[in-house]
């Protein structure tokens, strides 16, 4: 039976590839960080009761700033396959905690990558760094492919430009099968509420039913290639199984706006709406509704606004990304489209909402949380 061991286990990507990897027969193994409440949501259908015998799914207390900490997990797992997902993943907040995202994503790459080292798995031990699309941030060149230059815009793609980096420099020097997946934005129903995609899903689903007025947003104009997470970390396995370490872009080759994943999900949530304005006058104005699916609305009201508090010292403006070296020699395609993980998302944040609605309507009081 192989052994995994995943980083960011609680995490988006860490809870589908703890599945993917448990379906596939491995003993999987997660790092999850001490929280004053329980932070396991994401995993708690796949986790096993520790008096279980033979239990092939253990979590274990861990810190990406923590050396110590990662070499005794590392010792006492001695995995065949390292998937280092736990960062601090957040552009925006980077720029709010610069320091923090660098020690995190940049030197617990290293502190893992190190782990290895002085345990002696460098022939044992593969290792998946997840590097990300915002390494190219200015882009150079469109679409983006593995050759492409790189020009970071936030202290999140400088730390991950690090990691990227140093996990090359290990393959280099110690022979240690280690590879960067390039990976473009990808989302789903688990996704973080405070990235865009959740962020407007989850709003308008509240809006649809009367848990919230308005949504507030940062750059409509902002572009970007948006693919499953399902997809995303099927490939993140395959990308261990190949006989040399390479590093790959993963990405759907289509890109759109911000402004049209609003009106995809407003669609979805039987809200047709109305842009108009410009920059931060810029509007979406209900023009339609279902009120069955929605009947929180009426036509008129204005759901969206944008608010500059979101805007970011520096953009990334446009992402698109070229998967073809994904395609040829791994046969990876994304079989997911960008509008059916958009309905899913909103189906599923209706179906949050409805419980909050019918349970505001029987007296409880339902608080929102907002970023
Ligand atoms: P999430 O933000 O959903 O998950 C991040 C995970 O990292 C969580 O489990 C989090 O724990 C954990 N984590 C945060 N800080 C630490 C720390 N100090 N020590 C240990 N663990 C920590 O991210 P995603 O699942 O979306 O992304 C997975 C990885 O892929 C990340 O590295 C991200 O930067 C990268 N990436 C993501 C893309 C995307 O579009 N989703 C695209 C390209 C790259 P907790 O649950 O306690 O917060
Ligand atoms: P990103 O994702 O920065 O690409 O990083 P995010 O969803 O946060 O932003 C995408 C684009 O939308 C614009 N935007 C807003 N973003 C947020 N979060 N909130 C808003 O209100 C808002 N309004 C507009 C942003 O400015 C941006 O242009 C994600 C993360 O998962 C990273 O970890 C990963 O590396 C990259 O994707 C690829």
């Amino acid at each position: 039976m192989k052994k995994a061991l995943i980083t960011g286990v609680t995490g988006q990507d860490g809870s589908y590839l703890a599945e993917f990897l448990l379906e596939k027969g491995y003993e999987v193994h997660g790092i999850k960080r001490r929280a004053s409440l329980f932070n396991t949501e994401r995993v708690d259908h796949i986790y096993e009761d520790p008096h279980v015998e033979n239990a092939n799914f253990i979590l274990h207390y861990g810190d990406l700033t923590d050396s110590s900490n990662l070499i005794r997990i590392m010792q006492e797992v001695q995995p065949d396959e390292v998937y280092n997902l736990g960062a601090q993943s957040h552009v925006a907040v980077s720029f709010e905690a610069p320091e923090y995202t660098a020690d995190v994503d940049a030197m617990g790459t290293l502190r893992l990558l190190e782990a290895i080292r002085f345990l002696g798995l460098e022939k044992k031990t593969k290792f998946y760094q997840a590097s990300t699309s915002e390494l190219y941030g200015e882009v150079q060149e469109i679409p983006q492919k593995e050759t492409t230059p790189f020009h970071p815009r936030s202290p999140y793609a400088v730390a991950k430009m690090y990691a990227y980096w140093i996990a090359v420099n290990y393959r280099e020097s110690y022979g240690i099968y280690a590879c960067n997946g390039i990976l473009f934005n990808h989302e789903s129903p688990r996704r973080g509420e405070t990235f865009v995609t959740r962020k407007i899903t989850r709003g308008i689903a509240n809006i649809a039913q009367g848990l919230e007025s308005k949504l507030y947003l940062g750059n409509m104009d902002a572009l970007r290639d948006w693919g499953h997470a399902k997809d995303y970390v099927r490939m993140q396995w395959m990308m261990l199984q190949q006989d040399k370490p390479e590093d790959f872009v993963i990405a759907t080759g289509k890109q759109i706006s911000v402004r049209e994943f609003v009106r995809m999900s407003a669609e979805n949530a039987g809200i047709t709406v109305e842009f108009s304005g410009e920059g931060v006058k810029e509007v979406a104005t209900v023009t339609a509704v279902d009120n069955e699916t929605a009947p929180g609305v009426k036509v008129g009201d204005v759901i969206v606004e944008v608010d500059p508090r979101y805007f970011r010292p520096a953009e990334v403006e446009t992402l698109l990304g070229d998967p073809t070296k994904a395609k040829e020699k791994l046969g990876w395609v994304p079989e997911i489209t960008v509008e059916e993980m958009c309905a899913e998302m909103v189906a599923h944040d209706l179906g949050k909402a409805k419980q909050h609605a019918l349970l505001k309507k029987h007296g409880y009081s339902v608080a929102v949380a907002k970023e």
